[in-house]
């Protein structure tokens, strides 16, 4: 075992011994921040656990990770009430349903902000069809919303994409809740006889099986990859940092740090956050360390940074980008050049004729 392969089990061993087992094993939460409100009724954090929104009876809240407020929203002020949920997703973007009333009935309002706070959209749903819901896939390219009869779906701008009403077989089993696939590409739909439907969720083509190895997520207050965590508690929101996984991900960078670099990769600037992390993790920094591992882990896999792993990639070292924009660029160079020098050959020719028509004139 070589040097650098050593260092994160010294660090592994060292952390167990004097940070988990002192601890205790069960305490590897570590409460990172804790903001109190008048009221707070629903809670989501984004996959990339970048983000939480908050939204109460009053107002509605954008949070980054390490607890500072980004903005805020009051719904008081907009005539709105009674939030059913809320979502941000992995770039801030956040949704929240509420309601308006008039004197004949109450509207669903569906509202769509940016990360900076701006209202992007606002869709209407007449109520009477009960309680919303609503979740964001992970990728955040979707929004989607239920009550008891329909299911709708949104692109990540506010704008409607499908629509699905209850299945019309006489029996009215309304919808209780929805789910979307971890891996952001179906929305299940429980119905109160406990049976459940299926759909696609790029165009809300019915399903008919489940598919196969799917993790559903009903909401969402935990990180994708299980590193931060978010809890209501009257009127506390408490934000936590899961020690053992941010480990974990320090730990499976360095594996894959190694793993290129034995392919011949130059991995070097990867090592160089990869011990960042282990700095800010030492010094307790968890939300830095994560960040640093997370950067450090993608760099070392795809070195250039233009979303093709170093295996697929052709020119691991030069983004690809600029490969390809170069070929039509070269082209037209190509066919620029040509084009003068046909210019430049067409002029001599018309040149060379008038001159000789010149002499015959002359002549
Ligand atoms: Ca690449």
């Amino acid at each position: 075992m070589n040097k650098a392969k050593i260092y994160p089990w010294i660090f592994a061993v060292v952390f167990v011994l004097f940070v988990i087992i002192p601890n205790g094993v069960a305490s590897n939460e570590e409460l990172l921040w804790t903001h109190e409100f008048n009221d707070a009724s629903w809670v989501s954090i984004s996959s990339n656990g970048n983000y939480v929104a908050i939204v109460g009876n009053y107002d509605l809240w954008l949070f980054n990770n390490e607890g500072k407020m980004l903005w805020t929203f009051s719904l008081r002020n907009h005539s709105y009430v009674f939030p059913d949920g809320v979502v941000v997703s992995q770039d801030g973007r956040v949704a929240t349903v509420v309601a308006t009333s008039d004197e004949r009935d109450w509207h669903n309002h569906i509202l769509f902000f940016n990360r900076d706070g701006k209202l992007l959209r606002k869709v209407v749903k007449s109520s009477g069809y009960g309680h919303m819901d609503i979740l964001v896939s992970t990728d955040g390219n979707y929004v989607v919303v239920n009550d008891e009869l329909r299911i709708f779906c949104f692109n990540k701008n506010g704008r409607e994409i499908w629509h699905k009403g209850h299945r019309d077989d006489g029996d009215a089993v309304p919808f209780r809740s929805i789910a979307i696939s971890a891996d952001g590409n179906y929305v299940r739909a429980d119905e109160a006889d406990n049976d459940s439907s299926y759909f696609y969720i790029n165009n809300g083509e019915r399903l008919h099986n489940e598919p196969k190895y799917c993790k559903w997520i009903y909401e969402e207050t935990v990180s994708l990859d299980n590193a931060y965590k978010v809890e209501i508690h009257g009127d506390k929101i408490l934000f936590f940092a899961n020690l053992t996984t941010i480990l974990n991900l320090i730990t499976y960078a360095d594996s894959v740090i190694e793993k290129e670099k034995s392919k011949g990769f130059v991995v070097a600037e990867a090592e160089s956050l990869l011990s960042q992390a282990e700095n800010a993790f030492s010094s307790k920094n968890y939300v830095k360390a994560k960040e640093l591992a997370d950067k450090s882990y993608s760099l070392a896999t795809d070195i250039d940074q233009d979303g093709v792993t170093n295996d697929e990639d052709f020119a691991p070292t030069i983004k690809n980008i600029y490969i390809y924009a170069g070929t039509p660029f070269a082209l037209l160079v190509l066919a620029a050049l040509t084009k003068v020098s046909l210019d430049v050959r067409k002029r001599r020719k018309i040149k060379v004729r008038i001159q000789k028509e010149d002499k015959r004139t002359q002549g």
